[in-house]
């Protein structure tokens, strides 16, 4: 009853965006940031009640809106689980008077034992309306008694990676120091062991969209040796530079260089996203040509190299290693790992939460969205193997070692822009290659990717992991007729779980015939 008080009397603090229904999506709450007050505090009541469900396991609150625009701004949970995310949504479309009495069914309806302690940390991005939200997510979580620590700014990874390490402390899968300086410690000891005998050429520069990445890739670097970093685009203080013209997001849609770059041929460029999950590589060919190396290709080089290194190993037997991708991934990336790698794939619905899962059915689980969101994951049996098996060759001992220091190296956690990077680089020096040889191992398919406004997304119902239509009906058949009219043709369409609108993907043997199937099938869409 006193916490009742509390909630309602922290809760008419604010005001409820009129005729507005929140929904928890693909991404969390995401919208304009002036939207945002009371979503945010619903999110702090529920973060609290799943810490306790959990016995007092620490709960990650990231405030951010990743590539949105400036003005936007969003909250999550990290890895919350889909009847979670229900919940969510009728928290925070309570009337304020209301959202106590919503707190209370939950209560019962989940059946949370009150008398557990309840744990949180958050942090957020460089968003100018940050402050006033965490000031937010403080108010709920203060009403609620609960123990929380403010981690400041921080990439979304480095939140995942110290709820990681909280929820692990003491127990046999200990996973680092809950501290910033702990994820840069364990980064950069990581990357020197994996770089043991080979030296990285030229330098990286990496766009940051100016957003957190640039503060925190600058603080990693203090702690990083033999590697040559060029920060830009970290411009934190002007709050309207954030992902304009600039960042991961803007050099995969647009597919060219932001226009600020100043990268000579063949430089190896990335960009990362406004909260640093999302990373892209890039760079001009010989003929000044933009070069796009995207999340099926760190996929591709990742799997590549752990294949090498599992046998150079004699453990290849032992670990079931597979790539996990969705519709979007270029279909020439797909027969690369299926006909060249000769690794199995699974292709899951969009979003990385689908992904992540997927991954753990494999030992070493490579997943990656097209825009570059992803990571590797390695199951208790890999870990297992890697650190037990004796060695008999000292080329042998080399692998292992690789591999022992690369499931430190990634962040297993989510994908994370930076330990993604640092990897990338070290598998590039182990190679021997410019991203000129990377760029070489397959030809990506030309393809387009097509935003369509619809007046009512819901009636498209996708099934066999997004790539086919059940509703409206006969779509999918016109979609399937025209797509074989083109050499290589491959379309579908989904209705975003972002945004209000369609979004069709097309890819065929040429630019023309791309671009030709992507405007039919949109036409037939809208
Ligand atoms: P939607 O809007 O559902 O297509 C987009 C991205 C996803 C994922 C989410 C979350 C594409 C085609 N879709 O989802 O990959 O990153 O946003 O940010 O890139
Ligand atoms: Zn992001």
């Amino acid at each position: 009853p006193a916490i009742k008080k509390a909630i309602t009397e922290a809760a008419l603090q604010y005001t409820k965006p009129e005729g507005k229904v929140f929904e928890y999506g693909t991404a969390g709450f995401r919208m304009k940031a002036d939207l945002l007050n009371t979503v945010v505090f619903a999110v702090g009541l529920l973060a609290s009640l799943r810490s306790k469900k959990l016995s007092g396991q620490w709960i990650g609150v990231m405030v951010t809106a990743s590539h949105n625009p400036a003005e936007d701004n969003g909250v999550k949970l990290v890895d919350p689980m889909a009847e979670w995310e229900a919940y969510a949504t009728r928290l925070a479309n309570a009337p304020l008077d209301k959202i106590a009495d919503v707190y209370d069914e939950l209560i019962k309806e989940i059946d949370v034992k009150m008398t557990n302690p309840a744990r949180v940390v958050f942090a957020r991005d460089t968003r100018a309306s940050g402050s006033r939200l965490v000031g937010v997510l403080n108010a709920a979580l203060t009403a609620t008694e609960v123990e929380f620590v403010d981690f400041k700014y921080m990439t979304t990874p480095q939140l995942h990676y110290v709820v990681r390490c909280k929820n692990t402390l003491g127990t046999q899968y200990e996973y680092g120091e809950p501290t910033e300086q702990g994820y840069y410690e364990k980064l950069a000891n990581s990357f020197k062991k994996v770089m043991r005998g080979v030296k990285v050429q030229g330098s990286l520069t990496v766009d940051c969209a100016n957003g957190v990445g640039g503060p925190k890739l600058r603080e990693l670097m203090k702690y990083l040796n033999g590697i040559d970093i060029k920060v830009v685009n970290d411009d934190v203080i002007n709050p309207d530079a954030l992902n304009f013209d600039c960042g991961a997001d803007y050099v995969k849609t647009k597919q060219r260089a932001p226009p600020s770059s100043k990268a000579a041929v063949l430089d190896r460029c990335a960009s990362l996203d406004g909260d640093a999950d999302r990373l892209v590589y890039y760079f001009l060919d010989e003929s000044n040509v933009f070069r796009l190396l995207d999340g099926d290709r760190i996929a591709t080089l990742a799997a590549s190299f752990i294949g090498d290194l599992a046998r150079n190993a004699g453990i290849a037997s032992k670990l079931k290693i597979g790539v996990v991708q969705t519709a979007y991934a270029n279909g020439a990336s797909t027969d690369y790992v299926e006909k060249v790698l000769k690794l199995p794939i699974i292709c899951t619905n969009t979003g990385v939460k689908h992904l992540h899962h997927a991954a753990l059915r494999f030992d070493v689980g490579v997943y990656f969205e097209a825009n570059g969101h992803g990571t590797v994951t390695f199951s208790e049996n890999a870990l297992k193997v890697i650190k037990n098996t004796e060695p008999q060759s000292p080329a042998q001992q080399h692998a292992l070692e690789s591999l022992q220091a690369l499931t430190d190296l990634i962040n297993q956690a989510v994908g994370d822009a930076l330990s993604d990077a640092l990897l990338v680089e070290a598998i590039l020096a182990h190679k021997g290659w410019s991203p000129k040889e990377w760029l070489g191992t397959y030809t990506d398919l030309p393809s387009r990717l097509v935003r369509v406004e619809v007046n009512d997304r819901s009636i498209f119902k996708a099934y066999d992991a997004e790539r086919k239509l059940e509703s409206p009906p006969g779509l999918q058949g016109t979609i399937e007729s025209l797509q074989s009219r083109y050499n290589k043709g491959r379309s579908f369409a989904r209705a975003s779980g972002t945004e209000d609108a369609v979004r069709v993907y097309a890819e065929a043997a040429s630019r023309s015939e791309a671009d030709d199937l992507a405007t039919r099938v949109a036409n037939a869409v809208s």
